[in-house]
């Protein structure tokens, strides 16, 4: 079995050892740190996440996964930087949270991971934050971009309620929206007015970097 395989079968498996193992084992065998957590642990969690919804897990199952995913992607974070030479040079102001009433941060701390590496000057919010709190801290830190995650459909509704307050708020035209999570599509963000979406981490940084781009008009 290949070590993606693995690693994607130690999270369905809860097991938090062999995602720290396997993480060492990826950094010793020079596989990109970004493709191991993409194509290995998170593909695992997709599994979980469907396990979960068919009833074959259950709730305290699942947050096992996710912690033995957490620990994995801890272990890869140090080749994550040194893989990434331009982690120098700061691209952008980002200011990213998963939005309120919604607890699933794992690929937002991802976005964190891959985006901060690749050169831009995150403010990570956490997750559970209200619209006002968002606004807020994108005022006063003078942020470029303000980006969301949502894992669930009956969080992502709170995406559109930023984008109509910022637009009441007459702020519009100063901050750049990215919306993305797992159930965020591009025809979605298209529907509530949203600058860009990604579709994982990788992308954000594209997206991010082009929205950038336009605005300052480089
Ligand atoms: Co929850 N959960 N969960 N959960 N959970 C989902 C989301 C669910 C789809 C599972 C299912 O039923 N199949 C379902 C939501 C259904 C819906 O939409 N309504 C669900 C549910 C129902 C719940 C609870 C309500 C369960 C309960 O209590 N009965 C509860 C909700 C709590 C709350 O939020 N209020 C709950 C709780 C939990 C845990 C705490 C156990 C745990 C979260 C731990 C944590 O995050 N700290 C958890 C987990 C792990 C999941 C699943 C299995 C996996 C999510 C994950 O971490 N994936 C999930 C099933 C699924 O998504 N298939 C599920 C791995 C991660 C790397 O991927 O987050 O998609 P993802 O991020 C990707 C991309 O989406 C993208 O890039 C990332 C990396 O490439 N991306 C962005 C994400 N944000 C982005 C932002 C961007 C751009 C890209 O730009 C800004």
């Amino acid at each position: 079995m290949g070590i993606l395989n693995e690693m994607a079968d130690a999270v369905i498996n809860r097991d938090k050892e062999a995602c720290a193992k396997l993480a060492e084992k990826a950094i010793k065998e020079d596989l990109d740190p970004i493709e191991a957590i993409q194509k290995g642990f998170a593909k695992g969690m997709e599994v979980v996440g469907n396990n979960f919804e068919c009833g074959k897990i259950y709730l305290p199952e699942m947050m096992s996964s996710a912690q033995a995913m957490n620990l994995g992607v801890k272990v890869l974070e140090p080749a994550l930087a040194t893989k990434s030479p331009e982690a120098v040079k700061k691209e952008g102001k980002i200011i990213l949270a998963t939005v309120q009433g919604d607890m699933h941060d794992i690929g937002k701390n991802i976005v964190k991971l891959i985006m901060s590496t690749a050169g831009f000057e995150i403010i990570d919010l956490g997750r559970n934050v209200k619209v006002e709190r968002i606004i807020d801290e994108a005022q006063d830190k003078k942020a470029d971009i303000i980006a969301l995650s949502a894992l669930m459909t009956t969080t992502m509704g709170y995406m559109p309620v930023l984008i109509e307050e910022l637009t009441e708020m007459g702020f519009r035209q100063d901050f750049k929206v990215i919306v993305g999570g797992a159930p965020v599509t591009e025809e979605w963000a298209k529907q509530i007015g949203s600058d860009g979406y990604a579709k994982d981490a990788v992308e954000a940084v594209k997206v991010a970097r082009e929205l950038i781009k336009n605005k300052i008009g480089k």
